[in-house]
């Protein structure tokens, strides 16, 4: 199983989107992150890829984890994926475009979820209120979503 990373960047009144440009996911908005690599932890992997997509340096200790979504597809093993989620609100560096992501800030409360991946609006909202969830989301082979979300409080 694929062990991925995903983080949004936080101001007391913004969140940072970006538009996935290539790949798993490419059209909509999301956070930054993905696959971790080799012997890597999830949070050297969204190290790494913070400044690979958006050119933003993150320091370890000032991630906040806040969720573990367990990502299930029909007979698409491969695309299955626990995705450690964070949030960050210091950082270095301004977000910039790479040939991966577009990023772009909304307004906490105009999250543009119709152009997410149709889980988000059942844990990301929970995640912004300060709750810690472990989250179990299944897909049907077309990518759509299948109604039967599990919301269970993080306890590693
Ligand atoms: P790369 O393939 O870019 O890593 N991701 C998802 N995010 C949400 N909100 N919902 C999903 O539903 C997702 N599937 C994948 C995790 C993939 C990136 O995309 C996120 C990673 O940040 C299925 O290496």
């Amino acid at each position: 199983m694929k062990i991925t990373t995903l983080c949004f960047l936080l101001t007391e009144t913004n969140i940072l989107l970006a538009m996935k440009k290539r790949g798993f996911g490419a059209g909509k908005m999301n956070g930054f992150g993905g696959k971790v690599q080799g012997d890597e932890t999830p949070e050297q992997a969204l190290i790494r890829e913070a400044f690979e997509e958006i050119e933003v340096t993150l320091e370890e200790d000032k991630l906040d984890k806040v969720a573990i979504i367990h990502f299930k597809f029909d007979n698409k093993p491969d695309w299955d994926q626990e995705c450690h989620v964070y949030l960050a609100s210091e950082w270095e560096g301004e977000p910039t475009e790479s040939e991966e992501m577009k990023p772009e800030w909304y307004a906490k409360s105009e999250i543009p979820y119709d152009m997410m991946w149709s889980d988000d609006i059942h844990w990301l909202p929970k995640v912004l209120a300060g709750e810690k969830i472990r989250c179990h989301v299944f897909f049907n082979d077309d990518q759509t979503m299948k109604e039967n979300v599990v919301i269970e409080p993080l306890v590693e």
